[in-house]
Parts: structure tokens; C-alpha cells; sequence
């Protein structure tokens, strides 16, 4: 009839007690069993005294079982004569029973002790410890194999952080959005036609059919806001047959979804962005303190500076900023990865800031349903917005005028045919409206400085990844 304590209420005021505690064997050396729940771990020693008599057969027993298999243990909560290293917890548990629940195999395709060291520690290891002594050196863990063996991998202390802050972000991003009255909606992810155009679609056959998997919530959102649900929101999965192998794309992700109807100009859209992200990136600093810090011991990083009010510059002045530093580039193409991480750089020399706005975007590089700027159509009112170079989020006010839709469609070679239900719905009346695409894995990526958007998809799906 006992209960189970969680390894991380394991605390000094508990000192004297007995207490029962599941959670793995994460390592055992000697007569030290060091125990891991989620992020947190506690060393219970197995002691010959009066009080916490270990039987002979229990140490033999104990020694034989792998890593990562689970146990139940009852102990006496002692505190510590020195500070305990190789834990988080600062009590340790002296031993009394031990039931093993579940066996993991004895050899494991990667142990997670290897998989939670960063990499100074590692390099440190090439050093003997003492002058003339043999260095033991720690094996590096690559990405394939974490990925080829996710479930084990995503016990690190810094993976349990990791998922953690991506439901952080979500949850933060829809309470903002609740409290403004927007409706989270669902749109279909089975399409007749691409939503974004171009190749990177996903084709399959429905019910004799050729169909899309969505691209984005684009078109459906939109049909939401001519639907008069005036301002919505979406989480959900989008799906993108990347060719490239990159560290910033997958081919599905999570995207977070916006668009609202807009009174007078797209800079509407923009304050949105605003409030809503440093809300999350405060959010975040507050409430997921613990997480950043899990994160930061195997993958060290500087806090994410940004403004109160974030900054936002136009797509020309950025080029003129680019020009100034000796980067030409085409002032109606898109930017490539180096000048958007290089203006990145000059913007964090300047203003302070690692993440802004870059708005009115050449109309060339931007979708079919992106509103030009009515005093000159070269130009677009659009925006992306950037996190320590790299893009999180594309937004913009969209075309609500059929003719110009389908013309706009049809130049951008897509085929009309297969949206004529998204075009004829601006034909029943629509309001001016916008909004912007986010990409999750590419938020806490960035957020943390990571430097793969692997790093933060539970079972990335790549170009060359389809399992596990
Ligand atoms: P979008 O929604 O606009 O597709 P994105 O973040 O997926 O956003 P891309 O548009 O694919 O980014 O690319 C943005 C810029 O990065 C483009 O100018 C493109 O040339 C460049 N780029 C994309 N993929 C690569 C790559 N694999 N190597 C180098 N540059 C790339
Ligand atoms: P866009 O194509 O720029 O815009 O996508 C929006 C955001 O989604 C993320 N993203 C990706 N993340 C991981 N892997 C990928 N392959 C990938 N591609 C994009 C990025 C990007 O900023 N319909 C518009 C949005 C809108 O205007 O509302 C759209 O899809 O963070």
C-alpha cells in the first residue's frame, strides 16, 4: 500500500524516511546504482549496516542487471557527507529492497550515459587525467544512430528538456491566442491540388483520385476567414517533399497557423507577431527555466536576445545594410541562406537583437496569394521573420480579389482547376485578411541554438528518413 515518490521530490526534508521509488538503473558502479526518472536522477547505494541490510544474493543480482532496465526500490532517504556529482538529486537512497519490473536487453544498440555528453566533455576526456597516465576517452554518439534508435536517445536529460520546450511554445502561442478570441481550427491535410505550388508536394492517389498532402493550412485558413470566423489558428501537421538534405528542413513538421481578418494594413499582422512571440520567448525564460538549462549543459548557448518591441526593417533596407557590408544581392530575388544569416549578424551589431521582421519582400519571391503593395507592385506586403539569421515564420497579407487570385495562380503555373473551390470562395464576398505560417521544430531549434532541426522532431522525417 506504499506509494511511489518521484525521483525529483527527492529532497533533503525527506531525510530519515523510507520511500519507493520505479525508475531506471542509468549506471552501476561498485555498490553505487545511480536511479533516472525523465531528466532527474538519485544514487542509491547498497550498504551492509544494521538498518539497510542488503542481503549478498541482492548485490550479485543487482550487478547483473543492464542499464535502462526498470526497478522499484525501497530505501531509507539518507543526506550525503559530500555533495553527490554524478546526480541531480542531493539525497541518496541506502538500499534495503530491490524488485527489477522490466529487463532491458543487455546490450544496447547506444547507452544513454554516452548519449547525454556534451561535447566538451568529451574532448576533455582525449587528456589523461594525470601527466603520463592513459586518457579514456568517451565514444561520440552520431545522429544516425540516435535517430536509427530514437526511443533511447530521447531519455538525455537534454532530449526530455527539448520536448518540453516545444510543448512550452505550443501551449504558450495558444494561449495567447485564445485570450484574443481566436478559434482554433483543423483543416484537411488530404488535398486535390499543392497549396504552395511548386515541387515539393507529396502526390498519392485518393480513391482513384490524384491528390496532395498539405503543404500548409494556406488555402483552408483563408476559406475559415471567408467563412466569417474572422481570426483562427492552426497546429498541425504540414508535409513538404524537401528534396535537399538540410539542417533546417524536414519533410513533415508541425506548423503553427494564423490568419485574421485586418482593418486598414498588413502591419496588423505584424504587431500580432510581436506580442505573441515575446510573449512565448518570456514564457519560456519564466516557466521552462529548468528545460533551457538541461538543454545548455550538453548543448551550451547564450540566451535568445530580443526586443520589448520588436524590431522591423524593410526588405530594402536590409539589402542597403547587406550593400553597406560588401554583400550584393538581387534587390527583387530572395535573400540565400548565407546573406540571411549575414544580416542576421549585421542586425545584432546594430540593434541589439536576434530576432526582427523583414518586411515588403520583392512580389517575385513570394506565393501566388501574397498582396502587392498598392503603391508599388514590385513589392509585396509580406514579411519573414528571423531568429539568430535563420527564418521561423513567412506571413503576409493575401490577395481577396478573385480575378487577381486566379490570374496571380495561373503565372505562378499552378493549376487553377484544382483550387477553383479556394478561388470561387472569394467570390461570396471576402474581408482583407492575412496571416503567417510558423514552423515548431524550427522555433525551439533556434531558441536554443541548436544546430539541427533533428535535434528538436521526436521522429524527424527527412528526405532519406522514414523510420523509426
Ligand atoms: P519557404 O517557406 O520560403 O520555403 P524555407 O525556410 O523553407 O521557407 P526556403 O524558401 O526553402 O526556406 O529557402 C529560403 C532561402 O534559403 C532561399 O533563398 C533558398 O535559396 C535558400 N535555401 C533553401 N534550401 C537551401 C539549401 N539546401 N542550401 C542552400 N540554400 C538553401
Ligand atoms: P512557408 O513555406 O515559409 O510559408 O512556411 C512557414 C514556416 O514553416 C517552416 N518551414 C519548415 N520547417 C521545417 N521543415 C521544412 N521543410 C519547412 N518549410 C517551412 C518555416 C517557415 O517559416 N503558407 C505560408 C505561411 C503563410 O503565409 O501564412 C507558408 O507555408 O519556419
Amino acid at each position: 500500500g506504499k506509494e511511489w515518490t518521484d525521483v525529483s521530490d527527492l529532497v533533503e526534508e525527506l531525510a530519515g524516511s523510507e520511500v519507493l521509488i520505479r525508475g531506471r538503473v542509468h549506471t552501476y558502479r561498485q555498490v553505487f546504482m545511480i536511479l533516472r526518472q525523465s531528466g532527474s536522477t538519485v544514487q542509491c547505494v547498497a550498504k551492509q549496516s544494521e538498518e539497510t541490510n542488503v542481503s549478498v544474493n541482492m548485490l550479485k543480482y543487482l550487478k547483473q542487471l543492464p542499464c535502462e532496465s526498470f526497478v522499484d526500490v525501497i530505501g531509507l532517504v539518507v543526506l550525503p557527507k559530500d555533495p553527490i556529482k554524478g546526480a541531480t538529486q542531493q539525497v541518496e537512497i541506502h538500499m534495503r529492497k530491490v524488485y527489477c519490473v522490466n529487463k532491458a536487453l543487455t546490450k544496447l544498440p547506444l547507452s544513454v550515459e554516452d548519449a547525454a555528453r556534451s561535447e566538451e566533455e568529451i574532448e576533455k576526456s582525449f587528456q589523461p587525467k594525470k601527466p603520463g597516465g592513459k586518457a579514456k576517452p568517451f565514444s561520440r554518439v552520431n545522429q544516425d544512430t540516435r535517430l536509427n534508435h530514437r526511443v533511447l536517445d530521447i531519455r538525455t536529460p537534454a532530449n526530455q528538456a527539448i520536448f518540453r520546450i516545444q510543448c512550452g511554445v505550443e501551449n504558450f502561442f495558444r494561449e495567447k491566442l485564445l485570450s484574443k478570441d481566436f478559434v482554433n481550427i483543423h483543416t484537411p491535410k488530404l488535398m486535390a491540388g499543392s497549396s504552395e505550388g511548386g515541387s515539393a508536394v507529396f502526390r498519392l492517389e485518393y480513391k482513384g483520385q490524384s491528390a496532395c498532402l498539405a503543404q500548409s493550412p494556406q488555402l483552408h485558413k483563408q476559406m475559415a476567414i471567408c467563412g466569417d470566423l474572422r481570426r483562427v489558428f492552426e497546429i498541425g501537421p504540414v508535409f513538404r517533399a524537401e528534396d535537399s538534405f538540410t539542417h533546417r528542413h524536414l519533410c513533415e513538421f508541425v506548423g503553427l497557423d494564423v490568419e485574421m481578418e485586418i482593418q486598414k494594413h498588413y502591419s496588423e499582422i505584424m504587431d500580432l507577431v510581436d506580442e505573441l512571440f515575446v510573449f512565448i520567448f518570456t514564457s519560456l525564460n519564466e516557466k521552462c527555466k529548468k528545460e533551457l538549462e538541461a538543454v545548455g549543459k550538453q548543448y551550451p548557448f547564450e540566451p535568445l536576445k530580443f526586443l520589448e518591441k520588436t524590431l522591423r526593417l524593410t526588405f530594402e533596407e536590409g539589402i542597403q545594410m547587406l550593400k553597406e557590408a560588401g554583400v550584393e544581392v538581387d534587390p527583387l530575388g530572395d535573400l540565400n541562406t548565407e546573406s540571411e544569416r549575414k544580416l542576421g549578424q549585421l542586425v545584432l551589431e546594430k540593434y541589439n537583437t536576434e530576432f526582427y521582421i523583414l518586411h515588403r519582400y520583392p512580389a517575385a519571391v513570394r506565393p501566388f496569394y501574397t498582396m502587392p503593395c498598392a503603391d508599388n507592385p514590385l513589392y509585396s506586403n509580406s514579411f519573414d521573420v528571423f531568429i539568430r539569421g535563420e527564418e521561423i515564420i513567412s506571413g503576409a497579407q493575401r490577395v481577396h480579389i478573385p480575378e487577381v487570385l486566379e490570374k496571380r495562380a495561373g503565372e505562378c503555373g499552378i493549376d487553377v482547376k484544382t483550387i477553383s473551390t479556394y478561388i470561387d470562395s472569394f467570390r461570396y464576398g471576402a474581408p482583407p485578411h492575412g496571416g503567417f505560417g510558423v514552423g515548431l521544430e524550427r522555433v525551439v531549434m533556434l531558441f536554443c541554438a541548436l544546430n539541427n532541426i533533428r535535434k528538436t522532431s521526436l521522429f524527424p522525417r527527412d528526405p532519406q528518413r522514414l523510420t523509426p
